[in-house]
Order: C-alpha cells, then structure tokens, then sequence
C-alpha cells in the first residue's frame, strides 16, 4: 500500500499539472453584452457571479487589465468583520459576513474563511468608551461583539504585552468572534470559476481606455484590444476609480493612496486571532503558513505606484514591536502596496451615475476585502434593476450632495 502510494505521489510529481482542468475559458470578446463590468478584482467578480446566478444576466464580460484578483484583492491582510458603528455600514458588513459564512459551499471552492476573531485594542479610557458604544451599536444591529477587560485580552494573546507599564497599556478590547480573515487570492478564483460556469466571459489582459457614450447614455468601452459594445457599464476599479470616472466625465470624491503590508518568515502558530490598534497603529495576524501578516495606515500622498514610503514600514514595525516586544527578532520577508481609492466619510459609493447606464462600485478604501461578497450582492442587484439595493441606498453618490454622510473613520481600523 505504502509503496502504492509513493508511486502515485511520483507520477503526479512527474506529470505535473497536465491533466489540470482549466478554472475558466480564455473566451475572444463578443462584440456586445448586456453588462460589461471594468475591474476583475474580488469585487467584480463577484457582481459578475450574482448577476449571472440571481438574478440570470449572462451575457456579461468582465474586462481586466492585469490578472484577475492582481489588485487589492491580491495584496490586503484579509481582515474580516462587520463591527461598523453606524446601522448602513453595519447592516452591509453583516450581510457580507453571512455570505462569507456560506461561501465555500456556495462557490465548492475553499476560500479558507477562518472565524479566529477579530480584536480591536483599547489604549486610552475614550478608546473604551467609543469600544463600548460600537459593541453596543453591533449588538442593536443583532452583530455579535463584546467588550474584553485586559485581563482577557491577555488570556487570548499571551504574547502580547499587556502590561500597565507599557508605553500604550492595553486597557481592554472589542472583540467579535465571527470575524477573521479568508485567502485573498481564493475568493477571487472561486468568484471567477463560479461566474464563468454560468457563461460570463473573462477578459483578462485588456485595459479599459474609455467610456464610449451615445445622446447620454453608456453604449460600451474602448478597450486596448478594441471597442466592446454593452448596454450598462459597472465600474468596479477600486484605486483607478477616479481615473474611470473621469473617461465618463465624472468627478468622484475619491483620493488614491497607496497602502501597505509586510509579511514575515513563517513562524510556528503563535498567534491564533486577529490584533487591531488604532492608537499604535497596527494590525497583525498569522497566516496558516505561518507568516505574520502585517500593515498599518496610508501613505501621505495620493499616487498610483504600488509600493510604499519606508517610513510608513518603520512604523507599522514600530507598532507591532510595541504590541509583541518578542517579535522583535522576527525577519519580514516581502512587503509590497496597493491603491486604495479613499471616500471623505470611509465608506464606498455603490451607485448608479449621472451618465444612464453606467455606475460605480468603488471607495472601500482600506477595508473592501471583507465586503467582497455582500459588495458583489448589492452592486450586481443594483445593475440588474437600475435602482439601489435597499442596502445600497446610503451608500449613493447623492450623500456628497445631501451631507448625509455615514463617517466609519473610527471603525475603519487605518487612519486614512
Ligand atoms: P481590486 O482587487 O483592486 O480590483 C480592481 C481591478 O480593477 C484591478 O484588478 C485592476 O487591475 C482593475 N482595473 C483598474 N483599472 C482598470 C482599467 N482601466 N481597465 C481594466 N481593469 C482595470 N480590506 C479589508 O477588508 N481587510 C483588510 O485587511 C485589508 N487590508 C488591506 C491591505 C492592503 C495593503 C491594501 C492595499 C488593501 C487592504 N484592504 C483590506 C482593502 C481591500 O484590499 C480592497 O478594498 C478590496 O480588495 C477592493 O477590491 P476590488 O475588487 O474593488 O479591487
Ligand atoms: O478594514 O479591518 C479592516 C482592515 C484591516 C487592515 C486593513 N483594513
């Protein structure tokens, strides 16, 4: 048996991946769809996936100008939770944590979502007061959430400093145990083999260059490789919005940063839930292969490249040292940016726009990878019926006009 098995081990060794299945087609454009979506990060996939699957709309292209899931999507820490503090964000982070539950399954494909909690450190007596409302908030909002004294703090995260004498002495923490984190890379493969098998075509390889119109309405893209006809156009570009915005004519209130994150040699397991600070300013997990996984706030200034200052790296090491004095020793490995397309009050726009058929999907900012699926949802609902999902509604591009502004910069969890 044992040498059966060594046998077979070889000759997939020697084999290799020939006899692989490919995930999804490489489909030649057809000339018109009724929905091409720019942008095929986790966010585009997904509207493209519940579009086809809710609500039957197939004939669908998602144009990418890279590889799928290369943007954001590829490049965040994966944190994952829905403890927003007002009841719009909230209720959108919460549907999209229920989907995240369930997504596996949905997508038979293992997006390896992991409920390790999430903590959200409090280091001054307002940090704990503005912890206690949030969870107050959360649990208004059926979100599940509690307030950890140090001492529990301590017991969950043994390595970390929890010292009175620390230079920012933890005080207490949130805590929401259905948080966690998920493999990035995962969730944009399971969107994509999943949209493809219901018949959507993705286009990688191919940049969107303009936003062609007819008497005011959208009637496709120009892309690299030539025109696409469509009769809606979702925009789903996250740190380029503003770049797509403007082909259309449009001025969205969002600033592009670049954001950052490290990761670390592999470690044994060593730290088994998620650790959040917005006064030091940090935030770090442990991925299953071992690796810390770390980041911190943008960088000052707008730009496109991505990558970072050094001095935001410096720190985000600061941060953490200050938190686990032990990690001190660790070596990173890599660390890299992406462009984060930034709102005034830190939540996205989910919107339909001025010019008829086209809407945007962008603003998420430091925090769109655990919005993925619920994102996906609304948005794709939102296209197919030409008017907002009802959780979608808050989130228009109007609030800029009205005020009526939702301000998540407290919940953000990076200082934007
Ligand atoms: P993307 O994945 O960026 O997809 C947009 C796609 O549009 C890209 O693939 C891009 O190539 C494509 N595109 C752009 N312009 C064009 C064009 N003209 N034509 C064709 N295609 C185009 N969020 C969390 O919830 N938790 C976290 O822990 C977290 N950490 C983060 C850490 C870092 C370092 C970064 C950078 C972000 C982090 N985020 C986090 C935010 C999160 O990554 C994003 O909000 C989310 O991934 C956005 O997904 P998306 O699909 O909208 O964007
Ligand atoms: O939104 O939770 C978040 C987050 C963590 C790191 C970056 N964004």
């Amino acid at each position: 048996m044992e040498k059966y098995s060594l046998f077979k081990l070889f000759n997939h060794a020697r084999t290799y991946n020939e006899n692989w299945q490919r995930a999804w087609r490489s489909p030649v454009p057809k000339s018109d769809y009724d929905v091409v979506i720019v942008g095929g990060g986790g966010h585009g996939l997904a509207t493209a996936y519940y579009l086809a699957k809710v609500h039957g709309i197939t004939n669908v292209a998602v144009v990418e100008k890279g590889y799928l899931g290369g943007g954001n999507t590829a490049r965040n820490t994966t944190i994952i939770r829905s403890n927003y503090l007002w009841d719009e964000a909230a209720q959108l982070y919460e549907l999209s944590l229920k989907l995240w539950e369930g997504l596996s399954q949905e997508l038979n494909f293992n997006v390896m979502f992991s409920q390790r909690g999430v903590l959200n450190l409090g280091h001054t007596l307002q940090d704990m007061r503005d912890i206690q409302r949030r969870v107050n908030a959360n649990r208004l909002n059926g979100i599940d959430g509690v307030v950890l004294s140090t001492a529990e703090v301590q017991a969950r995260v043994p390595l970390m400093n929890c010292s009175p004498n620390a230079r920012y002495p933890i005080l207490g923490a949130s805590w929401q145990p259905r948080g966690g984190t998920a493999r990035h890379d995962a969730v944009a493969w399971g969107y994509a083999r999943g949209a493809d098998a219901l018949g959507v075509d993705l286009i990688q390889q191919t940049e969107v260059t303009g936003i062609r119109r007819h008497n005011g309405a959208v009637v496709g893209v120009e892309t690299a490789n030539g025109f696409i006809g469509a009769r809606k156009v979702a925009c789903v570009t996250a740190g380029n919005s503003g770049v797509m915005a403007a082909m259309a004519g449009l001025r969205l209130p969002i600033e592009s940063r670049p954001l950052q994150a490290l990761v670390s040699e592999p470690l044994k397991p060593c730290l088994d839930t998620v650790v959040m600070s917005n006064a030091v300013h940090g935030y770090i997990s442990q991925s299953d292969k071992g690796d810390l996984v770390v980041g911190a706030g943008v960088d000052s200034y707008n730009g496109y490249g991505q990558r970072g200052s050094f001095n935001v790296i410096e720190h985000t090491l600061q941060a953490i040292c200050e938190l686990f004095p032990s990690f001190s020793r660790v070596r990173m490995n890599r660390h890299w940016g992406g462009i984060v397309d930034t709102c005034p009050d830190a939540c996205p726009i989910i919107s339909k726009t001025p010019v008829e058929g086209l809407f945007f999907n962008c603003g998420w900012g430091t925090g769109g990878f655990k919005a993925t699926p619920g994102s996906g949802y609304v948005f794709a609902d939102t296209v197919a019926n030409d008017r907002p999902h009802p959780l979608a509604e808050a989130f228009n591009i109007d609030r800029f006009y009205s005020g009526a502004l939702i301000d998540e910069h407290g919940a953000a969890g990076v200082a934007h």
